[in-house]
């Protein structure tokens, strides 16, 4: 992409409204605007990070064996009042009534909708057990949304709904979303912990919430700092090894690690006092299981192996995706604007020339473009008419982890500059040397060079980003 033909908005001042650094910085580099209170247009540049973000968990949930779908955003009230839930979700739940007089709501989570559909189709244990998800805007109307698309009142989320014939399978699929968001927060370059939570609206006594530490988070946590040595990194799972996403759970789960809603002051004393940690947390997702809360008063039952009907046991799963834009940027930023991790980069590197219009330095621009596109990444090159500090504020704002620069000076001696947003390294190569250094950085590594993020087979809403 060439900037002079993007629409990259970036603000010159700070604005106003912005408590945390995430959202000013979303604001500053133009990725979002306000539409009204907790409420936000997705920027070109914006709209892409949020689709890298879709895109990994889209794949590590397919890599789990869950099942995508797309579910809508208004729902009939009918099914909420089913669950009993309609009358308990109280003012966070947006109604709507339509022409004829239906009542409506705009769904802030789709346990109903999911069972009714399960209800609808499914009726043997033979067709157990089934994980279903979507990626789907929600809406609730938070009584103080704040900090952006932190705590909005649309945001976009991924529920997936697990049906099990039993305890143990309902269990595993507890097991196997844990395991899988490990690996999707990890690909975003977060460190997200699994707490021990409260349910909430949503029900059950099992859960755990995924925190990324932050001193912006709106949670208190208390957790023993041997959790953070822990990483999945190139382990390959076998997702339906009950066995071995038990034993991952474990390793992960026996760490002290609560937010304050489940605190235990006594268990917490436990821990060597070196060890003892307590910060503020961003809740990045969150899973549950419920058993039959749902099903029974919805009915959905299955005959099981004794041509018995039995209620499904069920859990929920979530993760805050447009939240993560903002989690992310916490977690990764510094006094000059966003440094994005690799993997969610909205371009992968940026080309900065420095004397538009000089024939040599333009044409050595056009040539890195290329050949970066041809490596199948995608470059942002800053070819307007501008001062070169300019060019480097809007990079160093807009957070790309990688800059090559290019000048008239430079060219003479055959060199341009590889610069690493994150630590301000630079280096000077060849042009054909930094496109190759780029490359390598993305392609996939590791000892059978086929890490667990190498894309999966292409799919419709990967040859859309
Ligand atoms: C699990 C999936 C649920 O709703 N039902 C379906 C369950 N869980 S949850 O914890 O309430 O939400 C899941 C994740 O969504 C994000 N989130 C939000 N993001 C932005 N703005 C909000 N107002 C908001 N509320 C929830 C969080 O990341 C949460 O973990």
């Amino acid at each position: 992409m060439r900037l002079s033909r993007y629409f990259l908005p970036v603000l010159k001042e700070t604005p106003s409204e912005a408590q945390i650094a995430s959202h000013r910085l979303m604001l500053r580099a133009g990725m979002i605007k306000q539409a009204s209170a907790g409420i936000y247009s997705w920027l070109p540049m914006g709209f892409k990070v949020l689709k890298k973000i879709e895109a990994i968990v889209h794949e590590e949930q397919m890599r789990a064996g869950h099942i995508p779908m797309l579910m809508p955003t208004l729902q009939s009230a009918d099914l909420w009042r089913e669950s009993g839930r309609y009358d308990d979700y109280g003012e966070e739940m947006l109604r709507i009534t339509d022409r004829h007089g239906r009542d409506m709501l705009y769904g802030p989570t789709n346990e109903e909708l999911i069972t009714d559909i399960f209800r609808s189709h499914v009726g043997s244990y033979k067709d157990l057990p089934l994980t279903l998800y979507h990626i789907q805007w929600k809406f609730r109307d938070e009584i103080r949304p704040r900090f952006g698309v932190m705590r909005g009142r649309e945001f976009y989320m991924k529920d997936g709904y697990n049906f099990d014939i039993d305890y143990d399978s309902a269990i595993h699929a507890y097991n196997r979303h844990m395991v899988s968001y490990l690996r999707t927060y990890e690909r975003m370059g977060l460190k997200a912990i699994p707490m021990r939570a409260d349910s909430g609206p949503i029900g059950g006594d099992d859960t755990h919430e995924f925190l990324v530490l932050a001193d912006t988070g709106e949670s208190e946590v208390f957790y023993d700092s041997a959790i953070l040595d822990l990483t999945l990194g190139e382990r390959k799972v076998n997702y339906d090894d009950r066995g071995e996403c038990a034993g991952i759970v474990k390793e992960w789960t026996t760490p002290y690690a609560r937010t304050d809603e489940t605190h235990d002051p006594a268990l917490y004393a436990e821990i060597p006092e070196a060890r003892r940690k307590s910060s503020r947390g961003i809740e990045v997702g969150q899973i549950f299981y419920f058993g039959t809360k749902y099903s029974e008063p919805m009915g959905a039952t299955v005959t099981n192996d004794k041509g018995e009907r039995v209620p499904v046991h069920m859990g929920s799963h979530g993760i805050g995706v447009s939240r993560l834009v903002g989690a992310i940027i916490e977690a990764s930023h510094d006094e000059k604007g966003i440094i994005w991790p690799e993997g969610v980069t909205p371009f992968h590197c940026g080309i900065v020339n420095l004397k538009q219009g000089d024939a040599e330095a333009d044409a050595a621009c056009a040539g890195i473009y290329k050949a970066l596109t041809d490596k199948g990444l995608e470059p942002l090159y800053d070819d307007r008419e501008e001062r070169a500090g300019a060019k480097f504020a809007t990079m160093d704002l807009i957070g790309l982890p990688w800059r090559i620069t290019v000048g008239p000076r430079g060219l003479k001696n055959g060199v341009v500059e590889l610069t690493c947003r994150r630590t301000g390294d630079s280096e000077e190569m060849t042009p054909a040397a930094a496109v190759a250094k780029v490359a390598d950085i993305y392609a996939p590594h590791g000892p059978d060079a086929a890490p667990h993020w190498e894309p999966m087979a292409k799919s419709s809403f990967h040859t859309w980003l």
